[in-house]
């Protein structure tokens, strides 16, 4: 049996793919018998109900009227260290470069080497963040020190590698699903409150940033809506939703669109949808697109980041140019107008999400890490990832 660990796991708490990661991990690992402490602002939003193993650490900011901005990241650095203390914790793994890995570096630093850092990037920590001059300096920073760095995928180390001028290894994790949560659920009567039987139903989840061109997705919408009668769903919110929301107006399909905001829980609601639309402008994983295919929900998608990663090509989904509407409208025509090719598509999507990125897989590799940092040799567990 290998030896349980003690980990701190620092995230983002809100809604959003690296809280989501961070978040499921954290509960496998403890599933796993490994004891698990987050170290966050806010209790993570998927954490939920008491599960043994699990231990929640809020940071309190100090905002003394002298500080103009209440100092996040030392308070942050100041917990991860205290925790680490009291707690005897072997790891610190945090999710986003910024500001959690400076903290966590900070951290080791007060309490000693003892204790290893583990550095996740996410994606736009790097896209967006590592673009900014003045932040790259500590990027860079964040990444040297920390004893190993993970990324989502191949094009995000790329992306790294050349934007920070880093040399040192990093590995590769994707993203993953449990397929306990997602699989294709049977939905059919909630399925009538949002469409007449013969139409189909299309989705776009995400937290409407820019980087997610949501307004491409309405255009997509409207041209697949004058093909074949269909709906479309909006989950989450975020800054581009007024200009969605007006595009909407603007193209008189008020009627056929709905906003149904913020939702904890998507793994009922994807099963709804017969295709999901990701057209983002950078990506470098597209969780909820592992998380549709996990449901039998292929995607239509841009070609950016790391999207190519996940969805093969006219296999489980489809893939354009970013900004072409038109031809992610005549794929997603195509899926819909044929059963017996969205069948196959369908039933490769489950194949490849529940063998390719099954929880278990993943979190072997991410112990695997925790191991080797910590000069650890412990026997590989064998894992077995059947589709459902
Ligand atoms: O997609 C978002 O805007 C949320 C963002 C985050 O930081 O929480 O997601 C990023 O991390 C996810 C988990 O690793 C990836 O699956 C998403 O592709 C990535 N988002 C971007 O790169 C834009």
């Amino acid at each position: 049996m290998r030896r349980k660990l003690k980990i701190g796991i620092t995230c983002y708490p809100s809604l959003g793919g690296s809280g989501v990661i961070a978040t499921e991990l954290g509960k496998l690992l403890a599933e796993k018998g490994h004891e698990v402490h987050f170290i966050t602002q806010s209790m993570p939003f998927r954490l939920g109900k008491f599960q043994r193993n699990i231990f929640y650490h809020e940071v309190e900011v100090n905002d003394y009227s002298v500080f103009r901005y209440p100092p996040y990241d030392l308070s942050l650095a100041s917990k991860q260290a205290q925790v680490t203390k009291m707690q005897h914790l072997d790891i610190l793994h945090v999710h986003y470069a910024v500001p959690h890995a400076i903290s966590a570096i900070l951290a080791k630093q007060m309490v000693g080497d003892q204790l290893k850092v583990v550095t996740t990037l996410h994606g736009t920590d790097i896209t967006v963040l590592a673009q900014d001059e003045t932040l790259s300096d500590l990027i860079r920073f964040g990444i040297n020190q920390s004893d190993a760095v993970t990324s989502v995928s191949n094009d995000l180390t790329r992306e790294t590698k050349q934007l920070l001028q880093i040399e040192k290894p990093i590995d590769l994790v994707y993203n993953f699903i449990d397929k306990r949560v997602y699989y294709p659920r049977d939905c059919s009567s909630l399925r009538s409150d949002f469409a007449l039987p013969e139409e189909k139903i299309l989705m776009h989840i995400s937290n409407f940033r820019q980087v997610k061109r949501v307004v491409d997705v309405v255009d997509i919408f409207n041209k697949v809506n004058a093909a074949v009668p269909s709906r479309l769903l909006f989950v989450g919110e975020g800054p581009e939703l007024p200009k969605v929301q007006c595009k909407v107006r603007e193209l008189g399909l008020q009627d056929r669109v709905q906003f149904l905001g913020k939702q904890d829980e998507v793994a009922q609601l994807i099963s709804l949808a017969d295709v999901m639309l990701l057209p983002s402008e950078k990506e470098s994983f597209g969780l909820v697109a592992l998380e549709a295919m996990a449901c039998g929900v292929p995607t239509v998608a841009s070609d950016a980041g790391g999207i190519p990663e996940l969805i093969t090509h006219g296999e489980t989904g489809y893939l354009a140019p970013i900004g072409d509407t038109a031809a992610m409208a005549g794929y997603a025509i195509r899926l819909l107008s044929d059963p017996l090719i969205y069948r196959q598509f369908s039933d490769a999507c489950i194949v490849r999400a529940t063998q390719t990125f099954c929880s278990d897989l993943i979190t072997e590799q991410y112990e695997d890490i925790y191991y080797r940092v910590l000069g650890i040799a412990q026997p590989r567990e064998e894992v077995v990832c059947e589709n459902v």
